[in-house]
């Protein structure tokens, strides 16, 4: 009875810490939540719901943003949406880049964080694509991390 009690109590919290944030929707292009420059946002992904960032630098600039996964065992992943509005493919697997590859490149950090680094041109804004991969295939609940993302100035190319 004690165990039965205990499943039920961890699925309800497992259950509940599934629900959406405040940035929904956040979806495509047209929905992208506006992040500036040396801001900083903490946010929920889930399974099959990307969350999309948008940022208008106010010159031509390259940009950095730093997405850190902060779930406890969920992972997330970060990429550039291409000008054709077209979100790239996400492999199970992390996709790293060499530190001195051409931008738009994606360096992956030993604690788990990643670095997209991308030039801006002058008047355009960026927009980054947030994904939770499906890491496990027999779960209860759609998976999802919990997440911090911001966006700084860049290293020059
Ligand atoms: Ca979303």
């Amino acid at each position: 009875m004690i165990r039965h009690s205990l499943f039920l109590v961890l699925f309800i919290l497992t259950a509940c810490s599934v629900s959406e944030d405040s940035l929904e929707p956040n979806d495509d292009v047209a929905h992208a939540t506006s992040l500036a420059l040396g801001e900083t946002r903490e946010a929920i992904v889930i399974l099959g719901n990307d969350d999309l960032y948008t940022t208008t630098p106010s010159s031509a600039s390259t940009l950095r943003w730093h997405l850190v996964p902060t779930g406890r065992e969920r992972e997330a992943r970060i990429g550039l949406i291409g000008a054709d509005g077209v979100a790239p493919t996400f492999p199970l697997e992390p996709v790293c880049s060499s530190p001195d590859a051409p931008l738009p490149r994606v360096n992956c950090a030993s604690d788990g964080s990643f670095d997209l680094d991308a030039v801006v041109a002058e008047g355009e804004s960026a927009v980054v694509v947030v994904h939770q991969p499906a890491l496990c295939t027999d779960c209860f609940t759609p998976e999802s991390t919990t997440y911090t993302i911001s966006v700084n100035t860049g290293p020059t190319p």
